[in-house]
């Protein structure tokens, strides 16, 4: 019997996938202008992102949004109302805790594009308006590709709650880089004591490197890759912010984040954004992106397995996982 193609299941057209040496036609890509103001930064910020590849912005949301997501985080972690395809992640050292459930249990949520509440970040106006200045145009249909409601675990002295310095891009299928942005809003003050972001300027500006899981002596969370023989003597920094404060950075600048040695959690919400006019999917196969790629993967195919679908019966390829947890923020599905 044929297999049946993942996206035919989720009623979503089979998309276009390029291959990764063959360049996406630039052409018909429209380039980033970084001489003229946007609809909400200046030139000036605009120019800082491009030299830097992050660009801190002030109380972008207010405390009353961050309070609802806090709450409905909250929620999902006593098990009310959660969504089929949402991913829930629990850091290794807390899984082989007494929390085996509960806010302390769940470092991490992902995949909320189909949560009401959550999703209201990604279409959150000042968010979105700093994302098209800085990888489209004020009409650009924009893609909510990778969702995540960080929930740093005070560390239990294992380390665990470090995540190694890595770059996005390697979990995804789809490119030009510079169309694909995050931005991540502190929920809290995020200070080096409970492991803030920690960013090297400039780096965005480099290639894709390989990944690895680091050697860590407690072992490290699942898909937490890091740059394989990273130099630590680059000039880093460490990303202090406010409640609402908002970090967007370039898929390829090399970020982590270090350890909570505090007692409260330290929350951030998250969102990869692309263009979905200029982006397109991409194979990786053959590429440094493959480990990765057989990770998530591999999550996917526990997801759909828990929805009831038979994974051993559909094709499941990794620009098909991404298309099928991908949702257009404001207009239509382009070509992601
Ligand atoms: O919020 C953090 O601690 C780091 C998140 C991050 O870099 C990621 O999940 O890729």
């Amino acid at each position: 019997m044929e297999r049946e193609h993942v996206v035919v299941l989720f009623q979503l057209p089979k998309q276009h996938v390029v291959s990764i040496a063959q360049d996406i036609d630039m052409a018909a890509v429209q380039t980033l202008d970084w001489t003229t103001e946007g609809q909400v930064l200046s030139a000036a910020q605009k120019q800082f992102y491009e030299k830097n590849g992050y660009i801190v912005i002030n109380n972008v949301v207010p405390q009353y949004e961050l309070d609802r997501w806090r709450h409905r985080f909250q929620e999902i972690c006593e098990r009310k109302g959660v969504r089929p395809e949402f991913t829930v992640m629990k850091d290794i050292a807390i899984a082989k805790s007494e929390f085996k459930s509960g806010e302390k249990a769940i470092t991490k949520l992902q995949d909320f594009n189909e949560d009401p509440v959550l999703f209201d970040y990604c279409k959150y106006p000042a968010v979105v308006d700093v994302v098209r200045d800085l990888i489209g145009t004020p009409k650009c249909n924009l893609m909510s590709m990778h969702t995540m409601l960080i929930n740093k675990p005070p560390d239990s002295g294992k380390l665990t709650s470090r995540h190694p310095m890595h770059q996005d891009l390697q979990y995804f299928p789809f490119r030009p880089a510079e169309h694909i942005c995050c931005a991540w809003t502190a929920m809290e003050w995020v200070h080096r004591g409970n492991g803030c972001l920690v960013v090297v300027p400039g780096t965005h500006k480099g290639d894709l490197l390989p990944h690895e899981y680091p050697k860590w002596e407690n072992g490290v969370n699942k898909a937490y890759f890091g740059i394989q023989n990273y130099d630590a003597s680059m000039p880093r920094i460490h990303v202090e912010m406010q409640p609402g404060d908002t970090v967007f950075f370039h898929p390829l600048l090399i970020h982590g984040s270090g350890t909570n040695r505090t007692d409260g959690f330290r929350k951030a919400i998250s969102c990869h954004y692309a263009n979905g006019d200029a982006c397109h999917y991409v194979n990786v196969e053959g590429t440094t992106q493959e480990m990765a790629s057989r990770e998530i993967i591999d999550i996917a195919k526990r997801r759909f397995k828990k929805r009831g679908i038979d994974v051993d019966a559909i094709e499941l390829d990794f620009a098909d996982i991404w298309r099928v947890r991908s949702k257009p923020v404001n207009g239509n599905r382009a070509n992601l």
